[in-house]
């Protein structure tokens, strides 16, 4: 069976995704294709062999849509995840799942109606083969107790649409689902601190930021958000135990030593840094349905908690104090 994938937003990561599953994904194809930019979507549907719809209902409605792939701007999302559910399409929506908690609410709602997971929220550092190495390891004990996380998330510059909540909403938001995901635990505090703003951030933005993160077990998670870092795109970590550490690097095949000096690249952007884990994260979820199965990666509740906690960010920020996060008991459809 090629499974037929209508794509909702044709822009950086939309036109990314429908590249792989029109190339390298194995049993799939880009069937349909929306995007209020209707240029940018006649030609990225000329390029998949696929058809240029005229609303995103028209792609999630048609009879050659299989599953349908999201990758609109984020407050669209749930309004477009819902008219998926109620057409009972299975639906890879890219992250965040929601901007608000009630319209995350509203998306568990549905499934929970269905009595089944047709979601998936594209926290593709999951299936990043570094981040599934430092994870192995907490949890085969090599390190003894986890205990503390220090982690970077550096962008070298957004857009000037990316809002100053944004930095938490949109870009932190993939580390409150990797340490959740990675630990286990539930986040139940917030801080966030900014720093003196570089000269290179937007007038509007608060840039470099630090985020501490409590964990339900007391292991506390430090995140510097910078997403005007100029040199590249650097992601690492480090998790630090009771009887060791466990250090997440750039990935890179080479260093270069010349003229006294010996470096390693650092990649230039996020295609650069988890295009495998995007390739990954595609080829599974095309298994899983073509397989019959339901969605098995990142959930709705997944999706939910991420966004609760970065609305305590940004109401850390707001209130200059930390804030505790509350989240419902997590509904049995996701346990
Ligand atoms: P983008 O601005 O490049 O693309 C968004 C596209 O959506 C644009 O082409 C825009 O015209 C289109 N659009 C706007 N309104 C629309 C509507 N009503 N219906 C359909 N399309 C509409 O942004 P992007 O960087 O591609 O981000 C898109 C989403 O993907 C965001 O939620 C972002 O957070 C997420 N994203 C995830 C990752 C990741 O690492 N997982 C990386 C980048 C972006
Ligand atoms: C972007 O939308 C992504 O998801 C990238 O992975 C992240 O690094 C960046 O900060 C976001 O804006």
């Amino acid at each position: 069976m090629t499974l037929a994938v209508g794509v909702i937003g044709t822009g950086m990561i939309g036109s990314d995704h429908i590249a792989k599953l029109s190339g390298t994904i194995a049993g799939a194809r880009v069937s349909a294709v929306f995007d209020v930019d209707a240029e940018r979507a006649a030609a990225v549907a000329v390029g998949a062999g696929a058809k240029a719809c005229g609303s995103a209902q028209e792609v999630i409605s048609s009879t050659d849509t299989d599953a349908v792939l999201i990758a609109s701007p984020g407050p669209l999302h749930p309004e477009q995840v819902l008219a998926c559910l109620a057409a009972a399409k299975p639906v890879l929506c890219e992250k965040p799942l929601a901007t608000t908690v009630e319209d995350c609410a509203a998306v568990l709602d549905a499934e929970a109606a269905l009595g089944r997971r047709l979601v998936q929220v594209g926290f593709m550092r999951r299936y990043d083969e570094g981040f599934r190495q430092v994870k192995a390891a907490v949890d085969a004990g090599s390190i003894g107790e986890p205990l503390l996380v220090h982690s970077v998330h550096r962008n070298p510059t957004v857009p000037a649409s990316f809002t100053a909540d944004m930095s938490m909403t949109d870009s932190v938001v993939h580390e409150f689902d990797t340490y959740r995901w990675l630990l286990g635990q539930e986040v139940v505090a917030v801080t966030v601190l900014a720093a003196r703003r570089s000269p290179r951030a937007a007038e509007h933005m608060r840039d470099p930021q630090l985020v501490l993160m409590e964990m339900a077990d007391g292991v506390l998670v430090e995140v510097e958000s910078f997403v005007n870092c100029q040199y590249g795109y650097d992601v690492r970590c480090e998790v630090v135990g009771s009887e060791g550490t466990v250090n997440l690097d750039n990935p890179a095949f080479t260093a270069l030593a010349a003229r006294g000096a010996r470096g390693k690249g650092v990649p230039p952007d996020w295609q650069a840094r988890f295009g495998a884990a995007y390739q990954t994260e595609l080829q599974q979820w095309v298994d899983g349905l073509a397989a019959g199965h339901d969605a098995a990666g990142p959930s709705a509740w997944d999706g939910y908690a991420a966004t609760a906690v970065g609305l305590a960010c940004v109401e850390s920020i707001r209130a200059g104090c930390r804030v505790e996060v509350s989240l419902p008991e997590r509904p049995a459809l996701y346990a």
